[in-house]
């Protein structure tokens, strides 16, 4: 199936997306630097000075032509009669990472262009290089260094990084952002969500010190259907021909490689590995050596396959006991921005007698994956292709590619991720299907060792089923069915009889269902956002989900209630999606403790 789109040849749509592709990472990007916890790094986190700017003013004359001396210049008044117009340290301050829509009133709601500067000393050192790294940045970026511009990024939940080192002097750097998270409806996500919409730096800003050539990247997994033979590579940041080792001192494990001349080693070795799983998350310490400089990660082994309607981890059938979660802070709103924050939306997760965790509807960051990775919780991961994007333009393609490209480059070492998955309730079109099967193709394509996946949510009915039968589930791994049974459908007394047939011979997660609550509200099973009611809604969804022999899991709609501000209703919702099984203050509601039951009584 082909895009609608004017096109002589594939070869001119291929050239198309590569090219898009190559704006969506921004020109100067570098590539992604893998483990930046393990490098030499200076945190440049902390409190940054904010320009607010809904007319773009710092950046556009007033004929809408981009400026030669925009705020980026972090200009100063040099003398009384100077026209300068901002003034950075005079203005507001945003902590970074963080939102800035939960940090300042006045940025509640706000969509559109905020100015960050943060000025810095740096003791350089001969010989070594320096980059600096963005762990997500909503939603598109512009980077300058002393006013020069590092390059533009797009995408509000991915890493990327830019090499600084010949910009960089010992005195008064000035690293300054241009942020704009404004909803356009051929982003990645589009204009209509169920979540908000938090602007600004939302994860930390690194900069990482490397040698000239250093091992920038590298994939460390076992080799698919092998549950001792890794396969992988190892790549330098520049070519050379040269000697990488990798050693694993626990099992006594050090092999030699030699990489080509783009700097690329291929790599495998045998193992008798203690296998990573929920019950026995057991990470190796891993070290990576070139040159004599020795880079440490920690990785665990494990298999993941299908076979039938089972979802197989290290060979046996696995029931995925699952949650969804989005990335909002514990106790209260906002983007989770410490570990700390990660570890208890994870402790809950457990609590609850989880084995797996859907993180939806984007990628979350590294630290929430590896606090999962360290507490045996299997992850779903997912990109922001969700509702109703436009399929047939293929600048979102590009642009949507590109979100799950830094996606999997960032996390393909990660033990824990057995899914990524490429949408979310889409509905069906042959746009639709040419654009998520090639979404899925690339997946295969960058790591073909972990499973695809998507949530769908539309199914026909026949004969009193509900039908699997959405063609995307040809393109899939694992179908995802989110389903809202007494809550967007239905009366809640009719769950428990729903039926449920699918024409694929794959694993089915129940991706979502659930429906809101107030916690602390109380009432009958009839009265909607009751915790009674919503108690109803699990036990009588459970009844019915227990009844179809073909699901592997399932990740209910959702851990904790969340902003969204497509929740109107004052009184109950008060802009927060009220499906949390926990409230934002961290109580746990009836439902909770059903789903806790049902955990426990679950293999
Ligand atoms: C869905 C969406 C999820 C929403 C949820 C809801 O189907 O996938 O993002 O938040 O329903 O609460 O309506």
């Amino acid at each position: 199936m082909k895009f609608k789109i004017k096109t002589n040849s594939s070869n001119r749509f291929v050239l198309l997306t590569l090219c898009l592709m190559a704006l969506y990472s921004g020109f100067a990007q570098s590539s992604l630097i893998q483990n930046i916890d393990n490098r030499t790094t200076v945190s440049l986190d902390g409190t940054w000075q904010i320009i607010i700017d809904p007319l773009e003013n710092g950046y556009y004359n007033h004929r809408y032509q981009p400026k030669d001396n925009g705020f980026f210049m972090n200009e100063k008044m040099q003398t009384p009669s100077d026209l300068i117009e901002y003034n950075f340290d005079e203005g507001y301050e945003l902590q970074v990472p963080g939102d800035w829509n939960t940090q300042m009133e006045k940025l509640y709601y706000y969509e559109g262009t905020v100015w960050y500067k943060r000025s810095f000393d740096y003791d350089k050192k001969d010989g070594k290089r320096v980059f600096v790294h963005f762990g997500a940045v909503n939603y598109d970026a512009k980077v300058y260094l002393n006013g020069k511009k590092l390059g533009d990024h797009i995408g509000g939940y991915t890493s990327f990084n830019f090499e600084v080192t010949d910009l960089l002097k010992a005195k008064d750097n000035f690293l300054v952002l241009k942020v704009d998270n404004t909803r356009k409806r051929e982003a990645i996500p589009t204009v209509n969500t169920d979540w908000w919409n938090y602007g600004g730096i939302t994860r930390s800003v690194t900069l990482v010190e490397t040698e000239l050539n250093f091992i920038r990247d590298y994939f460390i997994q076992l080799k698919k259907g092998s549950k001792a033979n890794v396969e992988g590579w190892i790549q330098l940041d520049r070519p050379l021909e040269t000697n990488v080792s990798i050693e694993i001192p626990e099992l006594n494990i050090s092999k030699n490689y030699r990489t080509d001349a783009n700097g690329r080693a291929l790599v495998s070795f045998n193992g008798a590995f203690d296998l990573w799983s929920p019950q026995n998350p057991k990470l190796y310490k891993l070290e990576l050596v070139f040159a004599g400089n020795s880079l440490e990660d920690q990785i665990g082994f494990r298999t993941v396959e299908t076979r039938g309607h089972k979802i197989l981890l290290n060979g046996s059938p696995l029931f995925l006991k699952g949650i969804s979660v989005h990335e909002e802070a514990p106790f209260s709103a906002g983007r989770v921005t410490t570990m700390e924050e990660c570890e208890v939306l994870v402790s809950w997760a457990k609590e609850m007698g989880c084995n797996f965790i859907r993180l939806a509807h984007y990628p979350h960051s590294e630290q929430m994956v590896k606090a999962a990775e360290a507490a045996g919780l299997l992850v779903w991961s997912e990109i922001p292709v969700y509702w109703t994007v436009p399929f047939d333009n293929p600048e979102t393609y590009a642009n949507a590619e590109n979100q799950l490209t830094d996606m999997i480059s960032r996390d393909k070492n990660r033990t824990n991720i057995i899914l990524w998955s490429v949408a979310n309730e889409t509905p069906i079109s042959d746009a639709r299907i040419a654009f998520l099967s090639n979404l899925s193709k690339k997946v295969k394509s960058l790591d073909n060792t972990r499973l695809t996946t998507a949530a769908l949510d539309t199914q026909s009915s026949a004969d009193g089923y509900n039908m699997i039968d959405d063609p995307l589930g040809e393109h899939i791994d694992v179908i995802g069915i989110n389903q809202y049974c007494g809550w967007y459908f239905d009366k809640l007394s009719n769950c428990a009889k729903g039926k449920w047939k699918t024409s694929y011979d794959k694993p089915v997660i129940i991706s979502e269902f659930g429906g809101g609550a107030l916690q602390g509200y109380h009432g009958s099973e009839d009265e909607r956002w009751t915790e009674e009611y919503q108690d109803a809604l699990y036990k009588y969804n459970l009844q019915m989900l227990d009844n179809i022999e073909f699901m592997a899991g399932m990740t209910p709609w959702i851990l904790k209630d969340f902003l969204s501000p497509r929740r109107n209703l004052k009184r109950i919702q008060n802009d927060f999606n009220r499906k949390g099984l926990i409230s934002e203050e961290g109580i746990r509601k009836k439902a909770f403790y059903r789903m806790q039951d049902y955990y426990k009584g679950k293999n």
